[in-house]
């Protein structure tokens, strides 16, 4: 989602959303399809769309956010999806409450985990997508099973015909397309809970390896805001201006937000929106008159009701999630303003043939072209793409991660 998305409405539409799949999006025949709920359950349940439609329709407003937005933020850099600021938007739900299905399945005492898998297939022998949620957040009223998104059929790239909303956490959880609900009363070992999507739950030495034995899956969302009427490095005119953006928090939700615009010596209040929801997005914006022609940096930070603030230095994580820094825009205050440069057209990738038969089969050059990586992580990314079933033979190998290190250097982010 660009920018203007926080600013242009309250909800995201549709088709201004972020879609996050790891594997390929799968067509879901909506008269075959059947949700199963077993594990530790006293009745293993069965259900087709109409019977899961004759439980309470529930409706809410959430943040989906990817666990990742803002990785490319980090320094030093790491593999993954080079997100900045937009793997976010602001969804209306509406299914069945979590918990009325697990009751009408009998939940069995000692239950700690509810599993979730979904109608996608992973590509080569890449890890089947499959994440819980601790079985307390599972209960919880506000955790549904959304058949719909923004008053219509959940769309296909976002979890038809039916997903997980689970308001506060990151996306990760927000299972799509699933089919089987799985109640636990051990944790499951599979890739997405023990490998991925996990955190060490404190800042380590950037660059650091940690086992992921030592680290814990990643749960809520962040404290974070964002000015998105401005950009980094913007000429703007001696005039008054409108600071907008918007601010998000977790299970708490936002109390304050504060503009600064002398690089964090004074703080004031922004103006909230009038749209409100527990785990919503909270628009803000905030009147200035740049006081001379000078370069100022301007800040906002935004305070859940829980009092949790958020950071003005990085915590690196190794998998890069969690980035919720005080957002900095340095603004150039001039009589004769320029307008933001466009940025050029990408140019079309020349690619070896060993790149097309071994990379493109599975993904798009995108992926590979955001990545900051060394010639060291690059390697490490190729030796992850065999066993996950890329065919790369011992001689393509050296001339695979010579042209990955070659043509997609490591660079800073300006
Ligand atoms: N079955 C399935 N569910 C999934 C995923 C996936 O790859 N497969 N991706 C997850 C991730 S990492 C995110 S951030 C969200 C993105 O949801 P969206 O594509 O609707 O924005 O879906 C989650 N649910
Ligand atoms: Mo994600």
């Amino acid at each position: 989602m660009p920018l203007d998305g926080f600013l242009e409405s309250y909800i995201t539409p549709i088709d201004r959303f972020f879609v996050r799949s790891h594997h390929y999006v799968p067509t879901v025949d909506p008269a075959a399809w059947r949700l199963q709920v077993n594990g530790k359950v006293a009745t293993p349940l069965t259900l087709t769309m109409d019977e899961l439609k004759k439980l309470p329709r529930v409706e809410l407003v959430s943040v989906l956010e990817c666990a990742g937005n803002g990785r490319a933020l980090y320094e030093p850099s790491m593999a993954g999806l080079q997100w900045t600021y937009g793997s976010i938007g602001n969804g209306r739900w509406a299914g069945v409450r979590l918990a009325d299905v697990l009751k009408k399945a009998g939940v069995q005492p000692g239950a700690v985990e509810v599993l979730f898998d979904g109608a996608d297939v992973p590509v080569g022998k890449q890890p089947d997508f499959q994440r819980g949620i601790p079985f307390n957040k599972a209960m919880d009223p506000n955790t549904i099973l959304a058949y719909d998104m923004n008053g219509e059929a959940l769309p296909r790239e976002h979890g038809f015909p039916l997903r997980v909303i689970v308001p506060g956490w990151a996306g990760d959880c927000w299972v799509k397309w699933i089919t089987r609900i799985e109640v636990r009363d051990t944790e499951a070992d599979v890739f997405y809970m023990k490998t991925g999507y996990r955190h060490p739950g404190k800042g380590v030495p950037p660059g650091a390896a940690v086992d992921p034995a030592q680290m814990k899956p990643v749960t809520t969302l962040q404290i974070k805001s964002i000015i998105a009427s401005h950009v980094d490095g913007q000429e703007i005119a001696l005039a008054p201006a409108k600071l907008r953006g918007a601010a998000w928090s977790h299970e708490s939700p936002v109390a304050v937000v504060e503009v600064s615009t002398d690089g964090g010596r004074q703080w004031r209040p922004a103006r909230l929106g009038k749209d409100a929801a527990r785990f919503g997005w909270r628009q803000w914006e905030y009147a200035w008159t740049p006081s001379q022609p000078a370069y100022f940096s301007v800040m906002v930070r935004a305070r859940n009701a829980a009092g949790e603030n958020q950071p003005f230095a990085p915590e690196w994580n190794p998998s890069g999630y969690g980035h919720n820094v005080v957002h900095v825009v340095r603004l150039n205050a001039t009589a004769t303003p320029k307008p933001p440069a466009t940025p050029a057209p990408p140019s079309a990738a020349e690619m070896p043939a060993v790149f097309k038969q071994t990379c493109m089969g599975c993904h798009g050059v995108e992926a590979i072209e955001q990545q900051r990586l060394n010639r060291t992580q690059w390697e490490r990314e190729v030796e992850k793409m065999q066993r996950w079933g890329a065919r790369v033979t011992p001689e393509n190998k050296e001339s695979l991660v010579d042209y990955l290190a070659n043509r997609y250097p490591y660079r800073p982010r300006k």
